[in-house]
């Protein structure tokens, strides 16, 4: 086995690797390496390449903001970007910081390994390489590891089985073809009224019905364009005073302050708005105020039933078992309209749940429906699913699936005790998914390089958290989750939608301008809760 040694090496070429590589390499002088299991850079926006995929966030927000001259040369063609836009502008990222020199694509983490002798991480990939390592830094995204196909039989189903969060290169021609959708989260929702369009028949496999709101894409206007490159500054120190990283600024307090005509204007306005400006934009209290959350619910509710002809389709895509926000809401473009297409079937597995996938097609407890496709949007194994996957071993070689039995343990979402030198870009118990993931993850790469800098400044060749704050902070997050209406609804926030994995909130609820300030105020106290180990000397145990 080849054995090569780095100060740093960085897991995934998504938003997150790009960054910390041109951060530690070209920011600290390190020696860095990516390893990436995808061919090509772009994490998320390489792999989820199905039809209607686009960011949910306005892309001059869902964008670096670590270089001027990148915020200032590069052009968005729509207001939300799809994902062939987003991939070509990372690739631009690569080219334009010299990055791709130093990512081994197409090679997977197998392994890696603290020892605590020579304070260095050991990597093993896939292709055999031994990597040491000083740093081990994980930008492995809260949502890579899809989710296992959970249908017996899917195996000698006779047709395609296609996933969103792996889309062939090439593209899917569904023109003439019967197709099943399972799914309707984020990604279904996207791509269902794209396959609606080409499909000879389309039938959506329906679990849970979700609050979805209009995206309000269009063509990115050039005044808006020359408005907010003039502004960039401004413009990004707002968002990063948002609880979500957005400029958003019209947020009031209470739905339940105003009446009903001046709190549907609110809504209306918000709605017409598009983007998360529904949810993140117009109360403060939806998702703590079951009262509150009523009204944007019962709004949503209202939207669909006037959206779908057929009021039996509309009662079943209306929810109503749990509040609005709780599960992530998607944004859309013509998902209601698709299920008044004379070519579109709505399948509701509450009432008819799957029970097998059978060589012609998909079989509910009421009826056999025959496919060609069969489209698996059914989600991921998110925040820690990816962790783990990776398989690391703390000291004492105590694997992490271990320490995170029952859910994960951190302190601020980036370091784990027991396991030095670990950093997790915006890990669980993190704002994370809770927060503009490209300004969530420059935050979190900007503080690990403060904090390798000072751990070289004082000598030390390791750091981790304290047992106690790590402690402090699960408790911590535990709490803000339990203000809010979230623990109550099966949600991936919750780890709920992935059969026995421990349910608990994974995302700091706390806001992300809250949680960079406690950030700061750690490294401003000398970096409190965390043990730093002189070279040479073992680290806290
Ligand atoms: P999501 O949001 O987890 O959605 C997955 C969907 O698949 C959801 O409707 C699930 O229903 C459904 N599902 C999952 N497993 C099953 C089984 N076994 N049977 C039937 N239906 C099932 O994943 P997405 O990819 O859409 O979005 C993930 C995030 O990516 C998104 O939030 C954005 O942040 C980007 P359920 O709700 O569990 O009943």
């Amino acid at each position: 086995m080849s054995e090569q040694e780095y100060d740093t090496v960085i897991v995934g070429a998504g938003f997150a690797g790009l960054y910390a590589l041109h951060k530690f390499r070209d920011g600290l002088g390190l020696s860095a390496v990516v390893i990436e299991a995808g061919d090509d850079v772009g994490g998320t926006w390489y792999w989820n390449r199905y039809p209607g995929a686009r960011c949910d966030i306005e892309s001059y927000s869902y964008s670096y903001s670590f270089s001027e001259e990148l915020q200032q040369e590069w052009c968005w063609s729509e207001r939300f970007a799809g994902q062939p836009e987003i991939l070509r502008y990372l690739n631009h990222v690569a080219d334009r910081f010299g990055l791709r020199s130093d990512i081994r694509f197409g090679t997977r983490v197998t392994s890696a390994s603290w020892d605590d002798d020579s304070r260095r991480w050991t990597v093993v990939t896939d292709g055999g390489e031994q990597l040491v390592c000083r740093f081990l830094v994980s930008g492995v995204g809260n949502l890579s590891a899809a989710k296992d196909p959970e249908f017996d039989g899917l195996e000698r189903f006779g047709g395609n089985v296609y996933a969103t969060a792996r889309w062939p290169h090439e593209g899917v021609d569904f023109t003439g073809r019967r197709v099943g959708v399972v799914g309707t989260g984020a990604s279904g929702i996207q791509v269902i009224p794209e396959i609606a369009k080409q499909a000879a028949h389309l039938t959506v496999f329906q679990r849970t019905p979700n609050y979805a709101t209009p995206i309000g894409n269009g063509a990115m206007d050039p005044e808006f364009d020359r408005y907010v490159k003039a502004n960039y500054a401004a413009l990004r120190d707002r968002s990063r005073n948002h609880f979500l990283g957005v400029p958003y600024d019209l947020v009031q307090p209470s739905a339940l302050a105003l009446d009903d005509t001046e709190r549907r204007r609110v809504y209306e306005q918000r709605w017409a708005q598009g983007g998360f400006r529904l949810f993140f934009d117009a109360f403060a209290d939806l998702v703590f105020d079951e009262a509150a959350n009523d009204t944007a619910a019962e709004f949503i509710r209202e939207k669909i039933r006037q959206r779908v002809t057929d009021p039996r389709v509309a009662e079943v895509l209306a929810p109503t078992d749990y509040p609005y926000a709780t599960k992530r809401p998607p944004l859309e473009t013509n998902y209601y309209e698709t299920f008044n297409r004379d070519n579109v079937t709505l399948v509701d597995l509450r009432s008819t749940p799957i029970e097998r996938v059978t060589a012609a097609g998909v079989r509910t407890s009421d009826s056999e429906h025959e496919l060609d496709d069969i489209v698996l949007a059914t989600g991921f194994d998110a925040m820690t699913g990816p962790l783990l996957r990776m398989n690391l071993t703390g000291r004492n070689g105590t694997p992490l699936a271990e320490r995170w039995a029952d859910g994960p343990r951190t302190y601020l979402g980036l370091m784990v005790h027991g396991f030095p030198n670990l950093f997790l870009i915006t890990g669980p118990q993190s704002p994370s998914v809770l927060y503009n993931m490209p300004l969530a993850i420059e935050d979190h790469v900007d503080w690990i390089a403060d904090c390798i800098t000072h751990l070289r400044e004082q000598g030390s060749a390791s750091i981790e958290p304290t047992p106690d704050a790590e402690d402090g902070w699960v408790a911590e997050t535990a709490q803000l989750a339990g203000n809010t209406l979230l623990p109550r609804t099966d949600s991936w926030y919750m780890g709920a939608n992935v059969p026995g994995k421990p349910r608990v909130c994974m995302v700091y609820l706390g806001g992300a301008p809250t949680y960079r300030q406690i950030c700061s105020d750690v490294v401003a106290k000398g970096y409190e809760g965390f043990a730093l180990a002189p070279e040479g000397a073992t680290a806290n145990a």
